[in-house]
């Protein structure tokens, strides 16, 4: 069997200083949709994200929190790992730069170049903050520190330089033989510029920082941060053994514009150095704004992606990302276009289109996909304009142009949902005639939504999926080869699957503001108990809400709970939190609205009239966006923590105080 080719792509290796936000959740869908596409196209194909981790701001931070650095950024690389793995965002290699096999890849590119005598000795002179123990990067002499803003002192230390100058002529040639090595076009005039302005050598070695991988006999001296993060994308696939792996080089750096100097000059200079192979492209992509302003934490502007993902799915916030803005470009975020897109373009469009056709297969023929007699002339027209479409579709997914592939996929879904207007499979008849008619117009509404489904799924993986399985077809849409992909292949008889739902409308206003409540929740979390807000119980709470069990309280504290026998009115799941369900509970004086975690094991219609416990005097405070005033008990059972909500062997008046 022939082995497949190899296609290796990166995000940026990002910092622990903060936690992923939308910025970031970009480069890395647009990582991941890549390495989807490209399987589906037949490579073998590996994605390393990961995180950088030394440095003097993690010095800072973690002095801050109090523990050793080496703590500090393994708490944060298991929050940005675990992020990931929630967004189904996990790539195939996650590299830390505390990784060992990191820091021995980095001792020994350094080694290369030095041994290749692109490394020499001097000094360092440079703007000094002794507040914050560091150089101040682009600062002259008089500038303030900017993160403190007292004054820097110039100081002199001796660094190691690597020989960025005798790069210039090399990169150059680099740049003309390689045409599409820095994508897109407009980068790639800005860093040709830059680098026939001539090239400055570079300091890649401190002793003013502590936190960084040693330069092996040369103590004090660490690594500064360049030489040291780029190389994590060699770490990642073997360091000095990579030709064993068979990724490197790298066919795809992914990055924002705002390191592309780092990614294109310094990054293919120290490989050449070390005679290693250059990367094959570097992509820069633009920002996301918000208001028009770059986000960053500080600006306090930050959209995060869980809450999003929480109400609308994560495939819709894939499908906004990419299609919104034209890749490369800059563009706004905006929690009313993301909306707007997801009910025209996702509820509206493909879900409608998906439920409809296969609703009417059911109807009409018993749930099994119709074989068509014959065709009707305007039924061959719509088969060879969605074939055409596939060429086209793969050209702009190759190209990076995700919002033009998505545009021509949800042209042929327009044009499916025209032709079933014009056709009218509904107002047909059970004759025989009206039949083979309708079972013409089904298959082939059902075989464009076969292929729509297959070119959308780098960009839906999720929902595709659900899609592929309604129309029950056989394999997983995430093996097909897309470049086998052709009309006329929808598998007929077959029944089927389960109806599941793709894309629930939403209310633009009430999805915004729980989207906003979420955030909120997530910026400032509030101290427990209000965790516990779901359904208290003793496992499922945490440590927050339970004091230590050896921990005594008196019983004037517990007199300060009050809790309640309550009644359940109503009962009904929340859009985007699966966990909870939204209850108003009769109290006696008043019927509250409480959220309870307990959507995976009570249908709500069961609750309806069940008296529960009730802890009525809590602060209240939104749940997924959804105001929640008062905690319903329950026990927690087993390893998972089931809930089983306490209740009374005897009928027991509403209102009636526990004590
Ligand atoms: O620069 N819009 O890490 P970092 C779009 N550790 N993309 C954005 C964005 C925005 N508003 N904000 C961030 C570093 N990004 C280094 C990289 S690599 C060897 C070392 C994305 O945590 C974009 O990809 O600051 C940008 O380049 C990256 O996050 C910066 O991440």
């Amino acid at each position: 069997m022939p082995t497949k080719e190899k296609f290796y792509l990166t995000t940026p290796i990002y910092y622990t200083n903060g936690l992923p936000h939308i910025g970031h959740t970009y480069t890395t869908v647009v990582a991941d949709v890549v390495r989807r596409f490209k399987r589906m196209r037949g490579y073998e194909v590996v994605m390393t994200t990961g995180t950088d981790e030394h440095g003097v701001n993690v010095e800072r931070a973690a002095k801050k929190a109090g523990i050793a650095e080496s703590e500090f950024v393994a708490r944060m690389a298991t929050e940005w790992r675990g992020l990931w793995n929630e967004l189904g965002l996990n790539a195939d290699e996650f590299i830390r730069t505390t990784d060992l096999k990191h820091v021995r890849t980095v001792q020994w590119l350094f080694k290369l170049c030095r041994e290749n005598g692109y490394v020499y000795k001097d000094h360092y002179t440079g703007q000094y903050c002794i507040y914050d123990n560091a150089f101040v990067t682009d600062a002259k002499p008089g500038d303030n520190c900017p993160d403190c803003g007292r004054p820097t002192e110039t100081v002199t230390e001796e660094n190691y330089f690597f020989k960025l100058s005798a790069f210039q002529k090399p990169l150059l040639d680099f740049y003309r033989k390689n045409p599409t090595f820095i994508q897109p076009e407009t980068r790639k005039n800005e860093i040709v510029s830059f680098v026939e302005g001539g090239l400055k050598d570079l300091s890649i070695t401190r002793t003013t920082i502590r936190w960084g991988i040693p330069v092996p006999g040369e103590e004090p001296h660490v690594f500064y941060v360049w030489f040291d993060a780029l190389t994590a994308y060699l770490s990642a696939v073997g360091g000095p053994e990579f030709e064993r792996r068979g990724m490197w080089p790298a066919d795809l750096h992914l990055v924002g514009k705002d390191i592309i100097r780092f990614h294109t000059v310094y990054w293919p200079a120290f490989l050449m150095a070390a005679m290693l192979p250059v990367p094959k492209q570097v992509w820069a992509h633009g920002w996301f704004l918000m208001d028009a302003s770059k986000m960053s934490k500080s600006k306090g502007n930050v959209i995060l992606p869980r809450p999003i993902a929480n109400m609308l799915g994560m495939d819709a916030l894939r499908y906004f990302l990419l299609r919104e803005i034209v890749f490369g470009q800059d563009g706004n975020f905006s929690y009313d276009a993301l909306v707007t897109r997801y009910n025209s373009d996702l509820a509206n469009g493909l879900g409608n289109l998906a439920s409809r056709t296969a609703a009417m297969i059911d109807k009409s023929f018993a749930g099994k996909i119709p074989k068509p007699a014959a065709l009707a002339p305007q039924d061959v027209a719509l088969a060879k304009e969605t074939q055409s479409t596939i060429g086209e579709v793969l050209e702009r997914y190759e190209n990076m142009e995700f919002a033009r592939a998505l545009e021509t996929i949800w042209g042929v879904i327009a044009a499916a949902d025209k032709y079933l207007t014009s056709e009218q499979p509904w107002a047909l008849s059970d004759g025989q005639a009206d039949t083979e008619r309708k079972a013409a117009i089904l298959w082939t509404t059902a075989e464009i939504l076969r292929i729509v489904t297959a070119l959308a799924h780098p960009v839906l993986p999720d929902s595709t999926g659900k899609v592929w399985s309604l129309l029950g077809q056989p394999g997983a849409v995430s093996g097909i080869e897309l470049d086998g992909l052709r009309w006329g292949q929808l598998v007929s008889g077959v029944q089927l699957g389960k109806a599941q739902a793709l894309f629930p409308r939403v209310d633009k206003a009430e999805a915004i503001e729980r989207i906003e409540a979420m955030a909120n929740e997530e910026q400032n979390p509030q101290p427990a108990p209000a965790a516990a807000h779901a359904v208290a119980t003793s496992a499922s709470s945490g440590a927050a809400a339970a004091p230590a069990v050896s921990e005594k309280i008196g019983i004037e504290d517990f007199a300060k709970v009050e809790m309640r026998v309550g009644q359940i009115k109503t009962a009904e799941r929340i859009v985007g939190a699966d966990k909870l369900l939204k209850l108003t509970v009769d109290i006696g004086t008043e019927i509250r609205q409480i959220c309870a975690g307990i959507a995976q094991y009570y249908e709500p219609e069961a609750l309806i009239g069940r008296k529960v416990a009730v802890v009525t005097n809590l602060a209240p405070r939104k749940l997924r966006g959804v105001e929640s005033n008062g905690m319903i008990i329950a026990a927690s059972v087993g390893p998972e923590g089931r809930p089983v909500l306490a209740g009374f062997h005897e009928d027991v008046e509403v209102g009636a105080r526990l004590k």
